[in-house]
This record gives C-alpha cells, structure tokens and sequence, in this order.
C-alpha cells in the first residue's frame, strides 16, 4: 500500500509541484483544517460536553443559535484571525463581517462559512458539518462587506468538513475535489479519495417532500416523474433521500450521484430560497462542478450569480448532470 497522503503533504505539492495555491492559501486552508478537527472533537463529545442544545439566541437568519453553533463560530474566528493570511470573515452566524483586528496582520484572503451546518440534527446525533469558501480582496482599499459580493466563479478555494461515522474534509482549490478522512490516531487528515467523479445519471433525488404542496411547477413535475417510476415517462424507479443536513446530501451525492433540491417555493414567494448564496450554495456548487457535476437556481448556474447582500438566498438544484439539466429545461419550459 502506498505511503498514505496527508492534507499538508497535499497542499505543499499542489503548490509546488502544480503552482495552485499560493503559500498564504495553502496556510489558510491549513488552519481551517486544523480549526475542524477541534469542532469535530466538539461535536462527539455530545452530552458529555455540555455542548448540545440551544444557545438561547438567534443569528441573523433569525433562527434558534445552538450552542455548538456559537462553539464552532468561534473556533473558526479564532483559528484564522492572527495568522496574517485574511483580511476579514463572513458567517451564518454572524450579521456583520469579521475584519481581522489591527494587532494582527491583514492578508488578501476573504474566509466565509456555515460554521455548523445542519443545526437542526445536533441533539439527535445525526452528521451534520461546516462549509467555507474563500475569496480574494480585489483592491487596496479598506476591506468591507461590499468586498464579498463577488460570484461563486471568484472563489479560489470551497469545501466542507462532514462530521459523520467518519470525520471528512472535501475540498477543491480548482484542481478537481479531492476527500481527506480524519486519522484521530495520527491526528491529521489523510487523503482517501482523489478527483471525485459525480455519475452524470442518478436514481435518487433529495428534496424535502413535505413541501410539495407549495413548490413551483417544473419542480412538482420532475418529482412527479421520478415518483412514477419505471413505469412512467422515466421509465425507472427512484430512491428518495433527505438527511436535511446540506453537508450529508451533498457528500452522498459526490460519492454515489443524485440530485439535490431545496427550490423557491409559495410559502414565502419573495425569497428565492432557503439556503444561503454565499457561503452554502456556492460553495457546495463548485465542489459539485469540480466533480463533474451541474449547479443551477433552476434557471441560471449558481456561481454566475452576482451578489447583492452578504445573506441572501438562493433556490438550489445540484448534484448529477443530467438530472440538474432535465429539472433546469423544465424551468425554461
Ligand atoms: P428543512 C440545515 O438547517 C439546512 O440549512 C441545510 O443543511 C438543509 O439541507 C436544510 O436546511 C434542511 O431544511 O426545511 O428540510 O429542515
């Protein structure tokens, strides 16, 4: 068996040897590594960390803040502040940027995150996991939120960290998705799988069926269909999957095909959706591109969007090629 990869090893050789990352990205993506390991050792210790339950706050979304939310938040902010390679943070959790603070060096990086994905499946111990996309500072002046609003297309690195039967960090820097699993002996990641490739067909969707009633046409037609199954205009059958952890889904999906949604829908029809455009969807679209995969918000592809405001939403359809292109064409239908 070969000499098993670290993440470090990697990102060293992506740098030198394929000229990819600059050192201050390579440094960044080491400390957000480093920073879940630490909110992974939080996650399992559970009940015997006092770390479940809520925080008796809300976040900017207007949600209920776990207190593992909090933890994660700050683990991050911490991690990442002093080492010279940010100029500022974004995060679900936080309503405003984070700029890095004057006793610390500023670099041209710009870090956002979910810090805890998933929040809703922390107390019943069902995987749950933290998404980050990092964006370049493209001028000289102060940094500031309107600094964000760039497209999915100008980020330089994405990935998540999956909390689950094993610890996983999926990243891409541009150069295919590559999976590092957490050797807690070793205490590093290990590289376990390398230029993931979504199949372009699939036979399983996720979307969250107990919305349908409220769901736009093109996308009650296209569950309709697969609900038909092989008798349909299909002509085969459809397993349905919904772990209503984005970070899950989406990690399914990279390691065995399938399509994702959670579309616009009536219930509130002036918000394009419920997940978050800059530090969820975006994210979790160029690892799905990188892989082979399509992205779109059911009319348009996802990293083409250009931001207006750091939380905003967006309808998401992710996931195997040809399926995110049949549920787009019904869109233009
Ligand atoms: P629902 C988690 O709160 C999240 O943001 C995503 O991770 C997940 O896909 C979705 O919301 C689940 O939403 O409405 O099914 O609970």
């Amino acid at each position: 068996m070969s000499k098993p990869v670290s993440l470090s090893r990697y990102l060293v050789e992506e740098q030198r040897l394929h000229g990819k990352i600059p050192a201050q990205l390579r440094l960044l993506l080491e400390v957000v590594a480093r920073a879940c390991k630490g909110i992974s050792h939080a996650v399992n210790k559970g009940a015997l960390g006092d770390v479940l339950g809520s925080a008796g706050s809300e976040n900017v979304q207007g949600e209920v803040q776990k207190k593992l939310d909090i933890i994660a938040n700050e683990v991050l902010i911490e991690a990442n502040e002093w080492g010279g390679h940010l100029a500022a943070m974004a995060s679900e959790e936080m309503d405003s940027i984070y700029v890095v603070p004057n006793r610390y060096p500023q670099g041209e990086y710009l870090l956002l995150f979910d810090p805890l994905d998933g929040s809703s499946n922390i107390d019943v111990n069902v995987s749950i996991g933290t998404i980050f996309s990092v964006l370049q500072k493209t001028d000289s002046q102060a940094v500031s939120e309107h600094d964000f609003l760039q497209s999915g297309a100008s980020q330089v690195a994405a990935g998540y960290c999956v909390y689950g039967p094993q610890t996983m960090l999926v990243l891409t820097v541009g150069d295919g998705v590559m999976m590092f699993t957490l050797d807690r002996e070793q205490g590093s990641f290990v590289l376990t799988q390398e230029n993931v490739q979504i199949p372009q067909d699939t036979q399983e969707f996720a979307i969250n069926m107990s919305n349908m009633r409220h769901w736009a046409a093109p996308v009650k037609r296209y569950v309709d269909e697969c609900l038909q199954g092989q008798e349909g205009v299909r002509g085969k059958n459809f397993n349905m999957r919904w772990i209503a952890s984005m970070v899950a889904d989406v990690h399914r999906i990279l390691m065995r095909g399938g399509i994702f949604m959670y579309p616009w829908d009536q219930r509130e029809p002036n918000k394009p959706g419920k997940l978050r455009l800059m530090y969820e969807a975006n994210p979790m679209s160029w690892l799905v591109e990188q892989a082979g995969g399509a992205a779109t918000n059911g009319h348009q592809r996802i990293l083409d969007i250009q931001p207006t405001q750091l939380h905003e939403r967006v309808s998401v359809i992710l996931g195997s090629k040809n399926e995110v292109d049949r549920v787009t064409a019904y869109h233009a239908d």
